[in-house]
């Protein structure tokens, strides 16, 4: 039987900007990504993003889209990785650095794809177009995409 993570991952959004944050320690460490991690018993996805929002840059998302789904495989392991990617435009707080994240700002046009996992390259594309994506990656070690695909859905 194929185990199944289920993740979120929220990007911070204004007209020209992205948050992104620098994984601190743990898996994906040094790694520009969102904000997100595994969703707890009890909590719906939703709920979770905005529990991993708030934990780790401290902004209080007032709402949030789904923009796509992205499903993860790694070479000789069976376990799936499901992470539901999320954007806000709207929240409150300030955004502060966590145990887990640095924070940063960045343009549209600067997004750091080689300081991010491979992945992001492939579907940041359709993100930022407002496309509802579904992309899935097969990984080899975490420098290496065996194979991937991604399609893009009507919006549910
Ligand atoms: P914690 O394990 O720290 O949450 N994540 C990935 N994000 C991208 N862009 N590519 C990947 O390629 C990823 N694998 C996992 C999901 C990990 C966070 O990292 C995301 C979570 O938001 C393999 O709790």
């Amino acid at each position: 039987m194929t185990a199944k993570k289920v993740f979120s991952l929220v990007f911070v959004r204004n007209a020209s900007e992205i948050l992104l944050g620098m994984k601190k320690r743990g898996f994906g460490q040094g790694k520009w990504n969102g904000f997100g991690g595994k969703i707890e018993p009890g909590e719906t996805i939703p709920e979770g993003a905005v529990r991993e929002l708030q934990e780790e840059c401290g902004l209080i998302a007032k709402e949030l889209k789904n923009v796509g789904l992205l499903e993860f495989k790694f070479e000789g392991d069976p376990t799936l990785l499901e992470v539901h990617v999320f954007e806000t435009h709207e929240y409150h707080g300030s955004v502060i650095e966590s145990e887990e994240m640095l924070p940063k700002w960045y343009n549209l046009k600067n997004i750091p794809f080689k300081n991010m996992w491979l992945d992001d390259e492939h579907w940041f594309p359709y993100m930022l177009r407002g496309e509802f994506f579904k992309g899935h990656f097969l990984y080899r070690g975490e420098d290496l995409i065996l194979k991937y695909n991604i399609q893009v859905l009507d919006k549910l």
